[in-house]
């Protein structure tokens, strides 16, 4: 395979003016014609006229009307043209019912749909497939089905046809075309400037009742991005389409947006309140990238984060806008250290601009969308707020129909605030994370904090520069009151020492406040001290992280020392939880522990070697301590996080949804279940019918409860991907491969749809205990199943090879198997350029 580096950049020889296309559909044979204006690109003179395109037929091409015979190979074709500009037609023919990879036009339950980014495009017909060329586009589609849908805006439809013309000129990765025999949920939106704008929301007949809360979620999102970066929508109509198969979240297609329906459909019988926040969040990502993404878009595939970091940042902006902002700030946080830390501090890790690929597909990761928005938060938190408002508004008005770099971005802001930010692109070029660590002094009423930052080794980077860290640092003194307001400290150093002077007594340190930075923070505070901060941090961060971190100690001590679970811990949990005050969402998150996985990463940086049965024992051990800890406490949990009102998907109530389902599992380890039984009999909304059926499971019962709940949703594919789930979910480790195993031959098991296939094989790979089992057998059986789907579907094959990127934490028996299983694999014949490309990686 190839690899494409971002230093080898050269513009496309020419510039396209015009798009025009005509879709014959039909399963087998849908017919391609396009017509497609080309001139010479003065800023690149005499390139080859090179077109992407693959698993194509072409039957007729022609320049300027005269046939022409272009030289064909996998890739595309090439063939000799004018130097001045002429007219590009050509009629392909392409099988879209064969179409199990999900790119490009497939069919997905008879509807039509594409996925074009990153590179799709070249499998519909042959283009220059690539970012930085933009073009209006005008589609015809003729085809037999009710609904027929391309970007931009309709211009003429009629018994078996349907044009529509996108003004804006676009990439080819945001085409998007949709056929099919759905029905609409609409509403309308007025802009600011008062233009009315047609949304619809297209299900299949039957999903109309899971279409409400996504249009809410729409138009919020519409209405904030007016309010909050002064950007509005800028078509007639707006258009989302709901898809079964789909490999991704979603796609900001130009004014179509297409969703898995996983993505955008929801209900209170349905969904949880975490589904009801993640469609929200992913309504106003992909309309978000309508400016950043659309109009301004990337100028090639490694400048991927200039539109997903800043995307990410945005959409979490607006959740912390409509809910609650610690609540949100934490959620990330937890998510950051769940997936993008172990890829950042493994054989995957790459920067959050790569500068190589094989596969574009294996780089819409962890990293280029959650740390590039972590790096977008340092760089507004180090020029302030309205400084990055400045920067966001001379970004839209310089560079807007422009396809631009990340050093495009960067120059805005240097422009507006007169920095220099060579130092801060380290946090594009620099692959891992950065460790900080905290030494402190006290002399003299002066207070000095040392820190010093060190970034490890990564693939192809042993060695790193020190990078500008904005490390948000607050005091407080002995009685708890804070002294020293949160102030900002610039990192630029490898070792840097702050002073604080004038304090009456040796103020205790909140560092890293907000997350301030994507660091792993070494502050060697002792159990008081972080029990003092759990008690008294302003920053409801911090706070949250004092007791995240008394709890993971704890752990630690308790598989290192097999010491007993500690009572400054619960004592402090306990106190934390009683506070009425404090919001239910944020006490829920008070009761969650660090994730297996995180224990595992915690015991390597220590230079031990995890064992992942002994982590799931002490992390049991802990849960039941804290049960019968807070047994006294529970019921009144239980009052406070009861709902009286009828159900809302809001922050207020999904909150004490949480607070009641943390309670609830806690209560069930000390009455076997008989709470979550009741609560499972009554639950009339979807958060509580499945944490009570999750804590059924762990108390090792809720056979028949797991049994009504299919019969009672068998005919709702999202809600059945939950029972498969849960099920490998809530095993025990020494049954967890097994229960996968079963599923997998289970009748609704389809295993060509990624959700399903995800819904069993993502939650082994999630499930630390059960899938490091000694035994090896959910390594074997993740193996048999990668070599299956590769054929099928290489994108959602390679994505989940990243389950073994941990493998090298672990002993040598478990490295043994994993790497066996890893060399299967690679021997495959034929195996797929995505999935060969990750496991070389991870192979290292
Ligand atoms: N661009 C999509 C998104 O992140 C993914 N392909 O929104
Ligand atoms: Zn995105």
């Amino acid at each position: 395979p190839t690899t494409i580096h971002l230093k080898d950049y050269t513009p496309f020889g020419y510039l396209v003016d015009e798009v025009h296309l005509t879709f014959d559909l039909a399963p087998d044979a849908t017919r391609v014609t396009s017509r497609i204006a080309f001139r010479p690109n003065p800023e690149a003179p005499g390139h080859r006229f090179f077109l992407h395109g693959e698993e194509l037929r072409l039957i007729r091409a022609a320049i300027d009307g005269a046939e022409v015979t272009p030289e064909i190979t996998d890739a595309g074709l090439t063939c000799a043209a004018p130097d001045t500009p002429f007219v590009w037609e050509a009629e392909v023919e392409i099988a879209p019912a064969a179409n199990t990879a999900l790119e490009g036009l497939y069919l997905s339950n008879g509807m039509y749909c594409t996925q074009c980014e990153a590179e799709g495009f070249r499998k519909i017909t042959y283009y220059p497939d690539r970012p930085d060329v933009m073009s209006t586009f005008t589609v015809r589609i003729n085809g037999t089905h009710p609904v027929l849908l391309s970007n931009g805006n309709p211009v003429d439809s009629g018994e078996g046809f349907a044009e529509w013309h996108d003004p804006w000129p676009k990439p080819a990765y945001l085409f998007a075309l949709v056929a099919g025999d759905l029905v609409a949920h609409s509403d309308r939106f007025t802009t600011v400037s008062g233009r009315e704008v047609d949304l619809n929301l297209w299900v299949r007949p039957g999903d109309e009742d899971k279409c409400a809360f996504g249009m809410e979620a729409l138009k919020k999102s519409m209405r904030w991005d007016e309010e909050v970066y002064g950007r509005e929508y800028d078509l007639d109509v707006f258009n989302i389409v709901a898809v079964d198969d789909f490999n991704m979240g979603a796609m900001e297609n130009k004014g179509l947006n297409i969703f898995n329906s996983a993505a955008v459909l929801a209900s209170p019988e349905t969904s949880t309140d975490d589904n009801f926040e993640r469609i929200e969040a992913i309504i106003a990502h992909e309309y978000f990238h309508n400016w950043t993404g659309n109009r301004i878009t990337c100028r090639d595939w490694f400048q991927l984060c200039l539109k997903e970091g800043l995307t990410v940042f945005r959409d979490a902006q607006f959740t912390s806008d409509l809910r609650s902002a610690p609540v949100k700030r934490i959620r990330d946080v937890i998510d950051l250290r769940g997936r993008q830390f172990p890829e950042d501090q493994g054989p995957l890790s790459h920067p959050v601009r790569p500068e190589s690929f094989q596969e574009i597909n294996n780089f819409y990761t962890a990293t280029v969308y959650e740390k590039g928005a972590e790096v977008i938060g340092m760089l507004k938190r180090l020029v302030g707020d309205a400084a990055y408002a400045e920067a966001l508004d001379l970004y839209f008005a310089r560079h807007d129909g422009q396809a631009c770099t990340i050093e495009d971005w960067l120059k805005v802001f240097e422009d507006v605030t007169g920095r220099d930010l060579a130092q801060f692109k380290h946090w594009y070029s620099q692959a891992g994370t950065p460790r900080l660590t905290v030494e402190e002094a006290w002399q003299d009423g002066t207070f000095t904090l040392t820190l010093s930052q060190d970034t490890p080794a990564t693939p192809g980077q042993p060695d790193k520069l020190p990078q500008v860290i904005p490390v948000a640092v607050g005091l407080l003194n002995p009685n708890g009151d804070e002294v020293h307001a949160t102030e900002v400290l610039e990192l630029t150093q490898a070792r840097q020492s702050f002073s604080f002077e004038g304090l009456a007594a040796r103020p205790v340190a909140s560092v890293l406040r907000d997350f301030s930075a994507p660091v792993v923070l070494d502050h060697d505070l002792s159990p008081e001290q972080r029990a003092f901060l759990l008690a008294h941090d302003t920053d409801p961060f911090n706070r949250w992280e004092a007791g995240r971190s008394l709890a993971g100690q704890c752990l630690l001590d308790m598989i290192i020392e097999g010491t007993a679970p500690d009572t400054a811990y619960l004592d402090g949990l306990v106190a934390v939880l009683r506070d009425d005050g404090l919001d239910p969402a944020y006490r829920a998150l008070m009761l969650g522990l660090p994730s297996q996985s995180e224990l595992a990463a915690s015991l390597q940086q220590r230079g031990l070697t995890p064992d992942p049965q002994a982590i799931w024992d002490a992390t049991e051990t802990l849960r039941q301590a804290t049960a019968q800890h807070m047994q006294d406490l529970l019921p009144r949990l239980r009052a406070e996080a009861q709902v009286d009102a009828p159900f809302r998907p809001d922050a207020d109530q999904a909150g004490r949804r949480a607070l009641g389902s943390a309670t609830l599992a806690l209560l069930s380890r000390l009455d076997g279940g008989a709470q979550a039984a009741a609560d499972f009999t009554r639950a009339d909304n979807m958060s509580l019918q499945l944490s009570s059926l999750s804590c059924l499971l762990k108390a090792g019962k809720g056979e028949v409860e797991l049994a009504a709940f299919y019969d009672q949703w068998r005919g709702d594919r999202l809600v059945i991907d939950k029972w498969f789930g849960l099920q490998v979910a809530m095993a025990a480790p020494g049954q967890t491969a097994e229960t996968a195993r079963r599923l997998s031959a289970h009748a609704e098991f389809n295993w060509r749809n990624p959700n399903r296939f995800r819904a069993v094989f993502g939650a082994l790979a999630m499930h630390h205990a059960g899938f490091h089992h000694a035994s090896g057998a959910a390594y074997q059986l993740l193996a048999d199943w990668l070599i299956r789907l590769d054929p099928v579907n290489p994108q959602t094959t390679a994505r989940m090879c990243a389950a073994f990127q941990t493998w090298r934490r672990y002993d040598e028996g478990r490295q043994a198997l994993i790497g066996a299983q890893l060399d299967r694999i690679l021997a495959q014949p034929n195996l797929s350029r995505d999935t060969t490309e990750m496991l070389t990686r991870i192979r290292g």
